[in-house]
């Protein structure tokens, strides 16, 4: 209790607080994580669902992969972590949320200018013209999807190993965490570049870096605080006035 005391006074002391988000924030949600027990890595191998080569091989298989994802993500609600960070945004106004997470949760909860690093697995783009557009939860009537304007199959618009991140995001976390005071670091392994290189680059700003995960990280090191648990009990706390 002592430490989650400080770090309440921390943050109520920080002016430009970040969060980064990982899949650990969504799991009280029901939506599985990619690594450790559970995690969609343990079930399925990423080189053959989540990269470039995978989807040029067998755009059916990797479709089939998502599809089922977003049934699971649209049955899903926000949970108690997803909430204390929207509320929290919308009486701090100089809060940044990053997250690398693709289902949306964070904005269904209420947060704002979300910067997303992986992108959104409700949106499509087309392979061929680049045209992007928008799902409303619905699910696929066709797999793979294709283009309206040019017939070409459709990708998800998620970042996929071995692809860089899209760049006004990318600039923008970057940014945010160069004038943070404070880094909240929520359920994320920190296995994955460039988004984990944040945390490092954060403490080389001096900026207090705070972990809420329910185990140890590669994050686990830079963290001035550790706060061991589910993100859904401790962010109320920690966030809540
Ligand atoms: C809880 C909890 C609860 C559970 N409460 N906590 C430098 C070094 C080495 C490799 C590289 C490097 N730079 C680049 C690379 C290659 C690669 C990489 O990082 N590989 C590593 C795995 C080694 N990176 C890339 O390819 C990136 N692109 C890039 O670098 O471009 C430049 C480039 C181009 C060409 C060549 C080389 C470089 C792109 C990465 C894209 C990642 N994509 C995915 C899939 C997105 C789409 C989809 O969803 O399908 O993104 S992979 C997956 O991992 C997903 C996630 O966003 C990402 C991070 O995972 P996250 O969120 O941390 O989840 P988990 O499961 O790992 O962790 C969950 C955590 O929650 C755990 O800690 C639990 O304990 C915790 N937890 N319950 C609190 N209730
Ligand atoms: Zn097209």
């Amino acid at each position: 209790m002592e430490t989650i005391r400080e770090a309440i006074e921390l943050i109520q002391r920080a002016r430009h607080v970040v969060a980064l988000t990982g899949a650990g924030i969504s799991a009280e949600s029901g939506i599985p994580t990619f690594r450790g027990d559970g995690g969609l890595w343990r079930m399925f191998r990423a080189e053959d669902l989540a990269t470039p080569e995978a989807f040029a091989r067998d755009p059916q298989l990797v479709w089939e992969w998502y599809d089922w994802r977003r049934l699971l993500i649209a049955k899903a609600q926000p949970n108690p972590g997803h909430a204390a960070l929207a509320e929290f945004s919308r009486t701090h106004p100089a809060f940044r949320l990053v997250t690398q997470n693709v289902d949306g949760l964070h904005e269904r909860a209420g947060s704002e200018n979300v910067i997303k690093l992986h992108g959104d697995i409700w949106l499509l783009r087309c392979t061929r013209c680049g045209d992007e557009w928008r799902d409303l939860m619905a699910p696929l009537e066709i797999l793979p999807p294709r283009c309206v304007l040019c017939c070409a199959i459709a990708r998800p618009g998620v970042v996929w190993f071995g692809e860089g991140l899209p760049e006004a995001q990318w600039t923008a976390a970057q940014q945010a965490v160069n004038k943070a005071d404070l880094v909240l670091v929520i359920g994320t392994s920190a296995a994955v570049y460039p988004a984990a290189s944040l945390i490092p680059m954060a403490r080389s700003r001096r900026a207090t870096v705070i972990e809420v995960n329910v185990a140890e990280t590669a994050a686990s090191t830079y963290a001035d605080i550790v706060l061991r648990g589910p993100s859904g009990e401790i962010l109320p706390q920690l966030l809540g006035r």
